[in-house]
């Protein structure tokens, strides 16, 4: 029983260790809907590393994708969702392929 604690506490120790020294912020995931050919929100606070969950609820399928290729999620069907890691030099502007009416914008961090 002691040894098993003693394995947890080892655990939460190596896991803060990991934060020592580190000087960027925990890379976070976001969430944008996609629905009635807009992206919601179309502005999304994200920092390079951070992840952003692409939902499409629309009958059709969409993309969001960096208007400088930098990165995109690929076709994303009818109900499905995609993930995105942001580069380190990702494009701020993106928008769906299929339907380039439809914009979005992220607000980047700077690197801390
Ligand atoms: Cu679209």
């Amino acid at each position: 029983m002691i040894a098993r604690r003693l394995a947890a506490l080892s655990v939460v120790i190596g896991l803060a260790s990991l934060g020592v020294g580190s000087t960027s912020a925990r890379p976070k995931t976001v969430e944008v809907t996609i629905e009635h050919f807009a992206f919601t929100p179309a502005n999304v606070a994200v920092a390079a590393g951070d992840t952003i969950v692409f939902v499409n609820n629309d009958i059709v399928p969409h993309t969001a994708t960096a208007t400088d290729n930098s990165w995109t999620t690929g076709e994303i069907a009818h109900g499905a969702s995609a993930r995105v890691t942001l580069p380190q030099k990702a494009g701020a502007d993106f928008f769906c392929e299929l339907h380039p009416v439809m914009k979005g914008h992220l607000t980047i961090a700077p690197p801390e």
